[in-house]
């Protein structure tokens, strides 16, 4: 990434709210509170099909004051006064109330200009901070010697890092060093080096083929690890890039689900094809490749409702979402996106080897990266699944998106300033 596209990725941070480790949400059919907005946003009508009684404006529930965002969010309209969120088949559901669950845009104060790197940097603080201050306890008095290799594959390991990088880790550093002195800054240049090598071939970018029309890029991942938002993100860069999008409201099991989707088109300017929740996904999914294929559009992101990965029966009904998917075009979807909580830690493995197994996961995005200590087990999923990472997520915003860089991340997480 070029110093210019690190300059242009702007934006601030909020605060992250981390899961515990291995404790998934089951699929719920309300919104978490967690994911209440700040400073919810009203949504733009939409044209209602039938039948043809008259609507109520949406309501717009009480601003709640956030600690990192005041209540009153930027004066520029940040939805279009209206956008053509309906594809001319099928039918879209009624207008209703604002989505709770999306963050709100970013206030003029808070949308100081800081450099990705930066960014990057802060939100792997957290990482960075725990293993560095391990390193520097460990050697900053001791030379180096079986034990001193020992506690520093712990510190690794704790930090989610996988046994087998540790111990390769601790391997290279040991190298030559035996009963002589080591500076902690020289092992966190060999840690840079060691996950920078085991990153780079997994840090590929999301190529869009321009010769599949649409391009079909369907969405997953346990509930809450961040799809939506990452569509959301994804809408805005596609939109940039001139792409024209349509983005298909797959979690039919809520409604807020479907709202918050439509919040994010109407902030990209981008249609969003639904149906009435309890819908079928898969079903919904087939009419979106057909719109699509007809509107000339590039691309089709698809969100799916959050399920566990030890639910057999809901992954089933991913399954069934990709067969139909296939019978409009046998080629799509052409990526399948897992989603990762980069909070869960350990248990994101897990989900990687269900969802590739079940859903033909093509690559991952890591969503809450920013205020997590657990951003080794992105070095760990690397080792273990050679799956492409094409995205890594630090914040709730638009911009908080970026295509995962190997070089960037393995510095940020061994604590160096550039
Ligand atoms: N700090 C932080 N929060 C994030 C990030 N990505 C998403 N979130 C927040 O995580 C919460 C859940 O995000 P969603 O996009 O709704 O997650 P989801 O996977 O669609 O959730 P379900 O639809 O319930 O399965 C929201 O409050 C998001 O704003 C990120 O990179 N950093
Ligand atoms: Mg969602």
């Amino acid at each position: 990434m070029s110093e210019e596209q690190k300059s242009t990725f702007m934006s601030r941070m909020f605060g992250v709210r981390p899961k515990p480790a291995d404790q998934q949400p089951e699929l719920q059919p309300e919104p978490s509170p967690s994911s209440l907005p700040e400073t919810p946003q009203p949504v733009p009508p939409q044209p209602e099909p039938t039948p043809p009684q008259p609507v109520p404006p949406a309501p717009v529930p009480a601003p709640t004051p956030s600690p990192v965002a005041p209540p009153s969010p930027p004066s520029p309209p940040e939805y279009p006064p209206s956008i053509d969120p309906q594809p001319t088949q099928p039918p879209l559901e009624a207008p209703v109330p604002a989505a709770p669950e999306i963050a709100p845009p970013s206030p003029p104060e808070m949308a100081e200009k800081k450099s990705w790197w930066r960014r990057l940097r802060e939100g792997l603080s957290r990482s960075s901070s725990s293993i560095a201050q391990g390193i520097s306890d460990i050697f900053t008095k001791r030379k180096l010697s079986v034990d001193t290799l020992e506690d520093l594959e712990d510190v690794l390991v704790r930090a989610d890092l996988g046994v087998t990088v540790a111990s390769r880790i601790a391997k290279t550093v040991g190298k030559g060093r035996y009963d002589k002195q080591i500076a902690p800054d020289e092992v966190r240049a060999i840690l840079a080096e060691e996950v920078e090598r085991v990153l780079d071939p997994v840090a590929l970018p999301l190529e869009i083929d321009e010769t599949k029309k649409p391009f079909v890029i369907l969405v997953v991942g346990v509930n809450g690890s961040g799809k939506t938002t990452t569509i959301g993100k994804l809408a805005k860069k596609f939109t940039d890039e001139g792409k024209t999008l349509l983005l298909a409201a797959g979690d039919t099991f809520r409604a807020a689900a479907i709202e918050q989707l439509k919040i994010w088109g109407a902030r990209n300017n981008t249609p969003v094809i639904a149906r009435e929740p309890g819908a079928d996904a898969a079903g919904l999914a087939f009419d979106a490749i057909k719109t699509a294929q007809e509107q000339n559009t590039d691309i089709v992101l698809m969100d799916t409702a959050g399920r566990l990965q030890n639910r057999t029966e809901l992954m089933a009904e991913l399954d069934k979402i990709v067969r139909v998917m296939a019978k409009v075009d046998p080629e799509a979807p052409h990526a399948v996106l897992l989603v990762l909580d980069a909070t869960v830690g350990q248990n994101a493995l897990n989900q990687v080897e269900i969802f590739g197994r079940t859903a033909g996961v093509t690559g991952l995005v890591m969503t809450k990266l920013d205020g997590t200590a657990r951003g080794g087990i992105l070095v760990a999923i690397a080792e273990k699944f050679s799956l492409p990472v094409h995205f890594i997520g630090v914040g709730e915003q638009a911009d908080d998106l970026e295509p995962f860089a190997a070089r960037d991340f393995a510095r940020a997480i061994a604590g160096f300033d550039e």
